[in-house]
């Protein structure tokens, strides 16, 4: 009991919780670039600085906003994803009348006691990424003001409230304005618009505010308020439905969907509000608790000047990891996967339409979400996928053939299964790898089949037929290594996710006790398929003829280590010399010019993590940090692309603990920058919960929480020969390292294992 006691104290983090603050202490500035909001009327004097680099973002998965943070005159620009121009685009073109683009929806405007700012003091605004509540507050003649704002997934509404600390200080009026032409009408304290667009999507938004101490009227495009405070109720919603057999609509007049959401969210409390809403969000963002140290006092857009000249802050890099979190459950929640912006749009025609590439983008997306905790946040990519098969499947035959088995996509797909510009064809077989991922960390049986099985197995047909046979070996025929180089048969990119479609199918049928001749066809194929090859300056081939001039060029596209990571083909400790010229390889690419992109950086922390080089994982979160990070911590491509934080997040789990390999691999690559630190509710597959603790760099203690009562395989950081585990109200054990290194145990469902030295 004493040994457990000491055991448990040295599990605990070594500080506090660290804030998760992001935190400005003056008001937005700069110019906006391309935004497409239509002010209307007298709101052409607000201010509209800056929408990508110095706005804030809130969302409920569904909704989302931008809030500035200008103290009397704040613009809050909100979005809801269905919110889509297009259509199931048969011409696979990528135009923007037919394939669509992702809209913004409007913006809410509020004006505050005659916004004089003469004599305002102590301002800050800030993003709570632990309550997923904005803050902006303000002082002016001995009044503290205070604006919060917040996206309720309960209460399916964005809440704004404007309060001070003496009474009837709260004067102004607040209006709602398309970004659609849209008409505003009022009716007492509510604003409404509604429109159609082109494709016939109707869509609806409702401002309502409630003033405590004072009325508030709606005339006109605004309404005005006076009082003691007010809290302004903002609900939008579209009749996207995301079904292809209801065409894509739910058949709902939203004007009704967002009264009904309005009613019941307007006539609770501020306080009621507000509780429902942090209980559910800190649900999501307190599984996972990363603690490297304490911030400076300084504000993030300082933090980030110094750390762009070299100064170290490791409490900024936490922040990222955290950012990526906290942009997942803002974005993605039940209804559409985060899209290339996850949601937050301020223009009619955003880059690349804010569409869904599936070359990268997309899957970076979410290649956070099992490790990082946040497993239901996956859900809306399993469900955007399905519901795209059908239109996917019609262009799939449409190019290939009456007789095709399975379905692939374009590299740019829309809501409405509407697949567009070039062909991408390993891009199912990749979102496939995401179905199997989701079982292998939960070990969700009813998932698998139902769900996952049914794709692999469509995916994996789909490549039977495709296969062409070359000097006795399987090739992908007229590839493409994305987006870089000649179409040709065999890429190593295609090579190796089809290896990974036909290994995790193979694996989910023995799970499943599928059998047949197909599952033995695929076998056969699997081992037949051209693997990865070593060139003459020892890199992983790209192509299957050597093109140093390409594979040197520093290409932005890292698609020929695939197997390296997502995948797992080639794995540091199962195949070393291929490991060896990943490495060669990935150095190859540097970290210049095009190189330097939202998502190259996480992508190759991920890479240089699972090779176990944490110097090198350490200097790609500070790249991305220097060269692509703006200063609300968003990832710029250029422009603003999320595809940067939400990969990032996902690259920073790989260096705290790996699971792709048949074990679990604990803090295998810590930053150099991180010194002492801990992790708390990291998952790993085969449904284990993993926490850590290190000083100086090296390990002290870890932690396993078994879900399902599997055995653990476990390798500890420095391979230490032998480590006492000690199961909590249990026994402690004395284990030595197996052959290659690994602590093996069994566990029992619900039960934690304390690890140490
Ligand atoms: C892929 C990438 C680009 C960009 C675009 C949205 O095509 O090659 O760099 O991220 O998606």
């Amino acid at each position: 009991m004493k040994h457990l006691a000491k055991v448990l104290l040295l599990s605990l983090p070594l500080h506090a919780s660290p804030s998760l603050e992001i935190r400005f202490d003056a008001p937005p500035t700069g110019k906006d670039k391309g935004s497409s909001t239509n002010f209307m009327g007298d709101a052409a004097t607000f201010p509209s600085s800056n929408w990508e680099s110095q706005a804030q973002p809130v969302g409920n998965g569904r909704i989302g906003a931008m809030v500035f943070g200008n103290p009397l005159r704040e613009r809050i620009q909100f979005n809801e994803n269905s919110l889509w121009t297009g259509g199931a685009n048969p011409s696979g073109g990528y135009d923007v009348n037919e394939f669509g683009s992702y809209q913004n929806f409007g913006d809410v405007l509020i004006e505050l006691n005659g916004a004089e700012t003469d004599g305002l003091t102590d301002f800050s605004r800030k993003l709570d990424l632990a309550t997923g509540i904005h803050t902006t507050t303000w002082k002016k003649d001995s009044v503290t003001y205070t604006r919060e704002v917040f996206a309720s997934k309960p209460d399916e509404a964005i809440v704004i409230r404007l309060s001070a600390d003496q009474p009837a200080k709260i004067t102004g009026k607040a209006s709602l304005a398309g970004a659609h032409k849209e008409t505003t009408v009022a009716s007492e304290n509510t604003l409404r618009i509604s429109g159609s667009l082109a494709n016939g999507l109707r869509h609806a938004a409702q401002l309502t505010a409630v003033s405590e101490g004072g009325p508030a009227t709606a005339s006109n495009d605004w309404i005005s308020f006076s009082g003691n405070a007010v809290t302004l109720v903002l609900t939008a919603a579209t009749d996207y439905a995301l079904d292809p057999n209801k065409g894509f609509r739910s058949g709902k007049d939203p004007a009704v969907t967002v009264a009904d959401q309005s009613q019941k969210a307007a006539t609770q409390s501020y306080d009621k509000l507000r509780t429902s809403h942090v209980a559910d969000f800190t649900g999501l963002m307190g599984r996972v608790t990363l603690d490297v140290g304490n911030p400076s006092d300084k504000p993030i857009n300082q933090r980030l000047e110094e750390y762009k000249k070299g100064a170290a802050d490791p409490h900024l890099e936490m922040l990222m990891f955290q950012y990526g979190r906290y942009l997942l459950a803002s974005s993605s929640r039940g209804f559409l996967p985060a899209n290339l912006q996850g949601l937050w749009n301020d223009s009619n025609k955003p880059a690349w339409y804010a569409d869904y590439h599936t070359n990268i983008n997309i899957q970076m997306n979410y290649w956070l979400a099992e490790p990082s905790n946040l497993a239901e946040c996956a859900r809306p990519l399993f469900d955007w996928t399905v519901a795209m098969i059908p239109g996917s499947r019609e262009a799939t035959v449409k190019e290939f053939g009456e007789k095709t088995r399975g379905w692939t996509m374009r590299t740019s797909v829309n809501i409405y299964g509407g697949n567009g510009w070039k062909w991408n064809l390993p891009a199912s077989a990749w979102l496939a790898r995401h179905f199997w991922d989701h079982y292998a960390f939960t070990g969700d049986e009813k998932f698998l089949r139902d769900q996952a099985w049914p794709v692999l197995y469509e995916i994996s047909q789909f490549w039977l037929d495709h296969l062409i046979e070359k000097d006795g070996k399987l090739l992908v025929p007229q590839g493409w290594s994305p987006e870089h180089g000649p179409r040709e048969d065999g890429v190593a990119h295609d090579q190796q996710i089809v290896w990974d479609l036909f290994t995790n199918t193979l694996d989910a049928a023995s799970i499943l006790r599928e059998k047949s001749a197909t599952l033995g066809a695929i076998e056969v194929a699997r081992n037949k398929l051209l693997g990865p090859k070593i060139g003459s300056w020892g890199q992983i081939m790209e192509w299957t003829t050597e093109r140093p001039e390409l594979e040197k060029s520093g290409h932005r596209h890292t698609s020929h280590l695939y197997a390296l990571h997502p995948g797992n083909q080639i794995t540091l400790h199962g195949t070393p010399d291929l490991a060896k010229a990943a490495a060669i390889s990935l150095e190859s690419r540097g970290t210049s010019g095009d190189s330097r992109r939202s998502w190259t950086w996480p992508w190759r922390t991920a890479m240089w993590a699972r090779l176990g080089r944490p110097d090198k994982a350490g200097e790609m979160i500070r790249g991305l940090l220097v060269h692509n990070t703006l200063p609300n911590l968003f990832t710029t491509h250029p422009p603003f692309q999320i595809d940067g934080n939400l990969g990032i997040t996902a690259g920073v789990c790989e260096t705290l603990v790996q699971s792709h390999a048949g074990e679990i691999s604990i803090l295998p690559a810590v930053f150099p920058q991180w010194k002492d630190g801990s992790v708390k509710g990291l998952l790993a597959r085969g449904g284990f919960e993993v926490s850590a603790t290190w000083k100086d760099g090296a390990i002290q203690s870890a932690a396993l929480t078994s879900k399902l009562g599997k055995p653990a395989v476990v390798r500890l950081q420095g391979n230490p020969s032998s480590v006492t585990v000690s199961e909590t109200g249990g026994t402690t054990t004395k284990l030595n390292a197996a052959e290659d290194g690994t602590f093996r145990f069994d566990t029992k469902k619900g039960t934690t294992y304390q690890l140490t030295k």
